[in-house]
């Protein structure tokens, strides 16, 4: 049984703008943990590594990227480790066809755009065989049906970028379709994935039992959007017989979506942000929606804040509705500004039209009784 490392999407050189203040910490963070990767191989006892594109967040990552990238090849392979690498679409061949060989060094990178020949390798578990093309729609428009397994003993695997008909990037021109009776159709013991940006094991394609396609997922969280456990795969695999995968953390800082808070019982922001201290584990980016009906105009400002020095970033959506506190009717019952403020601001807020209006008229109406002093 050959076992290997199956790293996808790593998106190196990504601006991590989402993550402010800490999107610099969070680019330092992405390339330690890919510097790490001899290390993970060693723990894993894997026979070969295998990353299928999206490696670079673009085709011309800055010089220390391409150097970080480099080493850890490099040491890669002064391991025994061989790497096999397929580009994505963000570092394409067309848009950069040098920088797979230059940032990936001595690594075996599949520049064809169409399935040739695999690259063979004697590993101390048996022969691998790998097959992997460079997607390039104008050349080859339907690439899939270039595969053909040799006639060999050993471990024969498949290295694709492209997407699967419920993934994202499906059926847009720069990504390369998937369809599922065609990854099927593959006679493969292991398609190694790239491009979707979750971890999906076999069993969960919904293409039967012996389907042996499996996407990695994304290295680290590239933004906001992806919560949950983020990295790569070990998959042991043997000739004809559908491999076994493992997903493993890359450790980068992960985002964890926290359950809705509800900030009705709280007696102002900073009562909120001690609440939602206690409950979240300190390692993770939290992402919090905030919901209930505050006794106060609360400004969502003040509780990140509070949370970004312990979590460097968090995100709050807030989902609250001071106008339909009680706090709020009291305030509309008071002849003085603020009243006559909470009543204008009620009205307003009753007669917007859709929920993406009525929250920013909410919004509006908080600043104004805060600028009036109601706290
Ligand atoms: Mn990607």
């Amino acid at each position: 049984m050959i076992r290997l490392l199956h790293v996808a999407d790593v998106h190196l050189g990504a601006a991590y703008s989402g993550f402010q203040p800490i999107a610099e910490l969070r680019r330092e963070e992405v390339l330690d943990a890919f510097r790490r990767l001899p290390e993970l191989a060693e723990e894993a006892e894997v026979h070969a590594v295998v990353m299928c594109g999206d490696i670079f967040d673009g085709p011309r990552p800055p010089n220390k990227v391409v150097a970080v990238a480099r080493e850890a090849v490099r040491r890669l392979q002064e391991a025994g480790y061989p790497v096999f690498a397929v580009p994505g679409n963000h570092d394409a061949l067309a848009l950069n066809s040098t920088l797979y060989e230059e940032a990936l060094a001595g690594a075996h990178v599949f520049r064809e755009p169409t399935f040739g020949s695999p690259a063979t390798v004697e590993t101390t578990a048996g022969p691998l065989h790998v097959y992997g093309l460079a997607h390039d729609r104008a050349r080859a428009p339907d690439p899939l049906g270039s595969h053909q397994r040799i006639e060999a003993s050993g471990a024969h695997v498949v290295l694709l970028h492209g997407a699967v008909p419920d993934a994202p990037h499906w059926g847009e021109p720069s990504s390369l379709s998937l369809p599922l009776e065609r990854l099927s159709g593959l006679d493969a013991d292991y398609i190694a994935l790239g491009d979707y940006h979750r971890f999906r094991p076999p069993a969960e394609f919904g293409a039967g039992e012996d389907f042996s396609g499996c996407y990695a997922g994304s290295f680290a969280a590239v933004d906001l959007g992806e919560d949950g456990p983020r990295g790569y795969v070990i998959a042991e695999v043997e000739a004809r017989t559908p491999p076994r995968v493992r997903h493993a953390r890359s450790g980068v800082r992960e985002l964890l979506r926290v359950a809705d808070f509800d900030v009705s019982a709280c007696a102002d922001e900073l009562a909120v942000a001690d609440a939602l201290r206690e409950r979240i584990p300190e390692s993770v980016i939290p992402l919090v929606r905030l919901t209930g009906e505050p006794s106060f105009p609360l400004e969502v400002e003040k509780i990140r804040l509070q949370l970004e020095e312990r979590f460097g970033c968090v995100r709050l959506e807030d989902r609250t509705r001071f106008f339909a506190s009680t706090r709020l009717a009291e305030i509309a019952q008071e002849r003085t500004i603020a009243g006559h403020v909470a009543r204008l601001g009620l009205r307003r807020v009753e007669e917007a039209e859709g929920a993406e209006e009525r929250r920013e008229r909410e919004r509006a109406l908080r600043i104004a009784l805060r600028s009036l002093g109601v706290s």
